[in-house]
C-alpha cells in the first residue's frame, strides 16, 4: 500500500518539530512551504526537502500530498485548514486552532462536511506519565476530583527586546499567553480528568506595555533584537493570566500563566487532589510522575513501561528510565493520527472539536476578565 505523504506549511521552530517527528515515523515529506518562496527554498535545502512550493496553493495541489501540518502563525490556521479540508486533505494544525471560536467552530462543521482527519496539537498529552496519569485518574485510584489547579510558566518573553507575532494581536489574536500556553494546560487537565471547566474567572495584565520590533521577522524562543534594528512599539496582549476554575463534577481549580517569569523554562505543572489521594506532574522533570498520600508515603514513579497501567504503556516507547520528551509527544500524537487515517484505528488524539472548546474557554476567559468577574463557558 503506497505510504501516506506529508506536506509541512510554516518553517519555523514547531514546523522543523513536525518535520523531525514525521521523519522519525518513516513518513514520507513531499515538501514545505514558507511565508515567501525564497524562505521555503532555503528551508528545504537546509533541511533536506525534496520540494518547496512557491506557496500554499501548490502545496495543495500536489496530489501526492494526503496530510497538510499546518505550522504557521495563528492568523492562518483557518484559512489554511479550510483549503487543505476542501482540497480533499486530512490535516494536522498547530494549537491554537484559530483566532476566534466563530473560526473554530467553521472548523468543526467543514471536517463533518468533507469527513477528513482534523488533528490538534496539544502535544503535552503525549508524554508518557500523563497518559499514566490519566489511566490513574479515570479508574479512580486518586479518588472524587475536589481540586485541579497548576501553572504553565516561561521566560522567553521576558525582555522587551525580544519579538514574537504572537504579540501582534491581528497575527496571534486577541489573548495572547491564554491562547498559546494556557490552551496547552486547559486542554491537558480537562484530557486528565474527564472533566469540563464549566465557569472562569480570570484577572490578565501586561507588565510589559513596550518592546523592540525588528525591522525583518523573528522566530519563536529567538535572542533579542539590537536597538539599531528595531522600533519600539505598545503592545496589550497579557503577560499574566490567573484563572479561578469550576469543573463539571464540583470541583475547583486555578491556573497562573506566564511567559515573563525569569527562570521558568517550560514549567507545565498540574496538580489533581482527590479524595483518595494526589497526584501531580511537571514537564521540566517529565519522566517523574508523583503520587501522593495522606496514609502512607508518597510515590514517585520514574517513567517504567512494566509499572504502567496497560492503557498508558504503549505511549512509553523506550525502557524504563530512558528519558522521553517534548520531540517525542509529537511522534506518539502523529503515530495515533497515522494509523487512524491508515487503518481506521481509534481517534485516540486531540481533534478539531477539542480545538474548538479551548477556544471557547478562551473567550470566556477574556469576557471574565473585562467583566471582573464569574462567566460560564459556552459550547
Ligand atoms: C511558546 O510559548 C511555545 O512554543 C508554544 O507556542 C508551544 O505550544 C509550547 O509547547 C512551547 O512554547
Amino acid at each position: 500500500m503506497e505510504p501516506l505523504h506529508a506536506a509541512i506549511v510554516g518553517v519555523g521552530f514547531v514546523g522543523r518539530v513536525h518535520l523531525e517527528a514525521l521523519r522519525r515515523l518513516g513518513i514520507p515529506v513531499a515538501g514545505i512551504a514558507g511565508s515567501t518562496p525564497e524562505k521555503g527554498q532555503a528551508a528545504a535545502r537546509a533541511l533536506q526537502v525534496p520540494r518547496a512550493y512557491a506557496d500554499f496553493a501548490e502545496l495543495l495541489a500536489d496530489a501526492t500530498v494526503d496530510v497538510v501540518h499546518v505550522c504557521t502563525p495563528n492568523h492562518l490556521h483557518f484559512a489554511m485548514a479550510s483549503a487543505a479540508m476542501r482540497a480533499g486533505k486530512h490535516v494536522v494544525c498547530e494549537k491554537p486552532l484559530a483566532l476566534t471560536a466563530q473560526e473554530s467552530r467553521e472548523l468543526v462543521r467543514l471536517q463533518q462536511e468533507t469527513g477528513r482527519t482534523f488533528a490538534v496539537c496539544f502535544n503535552q498529552r503525549y508524554y508518557p506519565l500523563c497518559h499514566e496519569a490519566r489511566a490513574r485518574l479515570l479508574s479512580g485510584q486518586i479518588g472524587q476530583v475536589r481540586m485541579v489547579h497548576g501553572q504553565f510558566l516561561q521566560d522567553w518573553l521576558f525582555s522587551p527586546r525580544v519579538w514574537s507575532w504572537r504579540l501582534d494581536p491581528s497575527v496571534g489574536g486577541a489573548l495572547r499567553t491564554v491562547a498559546d500556553i494556557g490552551s496547552h494546560w486547559l486542554d491537558l487537565v480537562e484530557w486528565l480528568t474527564g472533566l469540563r471547566v464549566t465557569e472562569v474567572c480570570a484577572d490578565l495584565a501586561t507588565f510589559i506595555p513596550k518592546r523592540l520590533k525588528p525591522t525583518g521577522s523573528a522566530e519563536t524562543f529567538s535572542e533579542g533584537t539590537p536597538a539599531d534594528r528595531a522600533e519600539e512599539v505598545s503592545v496589550a496582549g497579557e503577560d499574566y493570566a490567573a484563572i479561578l476554575l469550576a469543573f463539571s463534577n464540583g470541583a475547583r481549580g486555578s491556573v497562573a500563566l506566564s511567559q515573563v517569569c525569569a527562570g521558568r523554562k517550560n514549567h507545565l505543572w498540574w496538580e489533581v487532589n482527590g479524595s483518595e489521594g494526589s497526584i501531580w506532574w511537571n514537564a521540566e522533570d517529565p519522566n517523574r510522575l508523583w503520587i501522593g498520600r495522606s496514609d502512607a508515603p508518597n510515590q514517585v514513579l520514574v517513567k517504567s513501561p512494566a509499572l504502567m497501567q496497560p492503557d498508558a504503556r504503549r505511549y512509553a516507547a523506550y525502557p524504563a528510565g530512558h528519558a522521553e520528551g517534548y520531540p517525542d509527544t509529537f511522534v506518539r500524537l502523529f503515530q495515533d493520527v497515522y494509523e487512524h487515517i491508515r487503518s481506521g484505528a481509534p481517534v485516540r488524539f486531540p481533534t478539531v472539536a477539542d480545538g474548538h472548546r479551548q477556544m471557547v474557554l478562551c473567550e470566556a476567559i477574556g469576557e471574565s476578565a473585562r467583566t471582573r468577574g464569574w462567566v460560564k463557558v459556552g459550547e
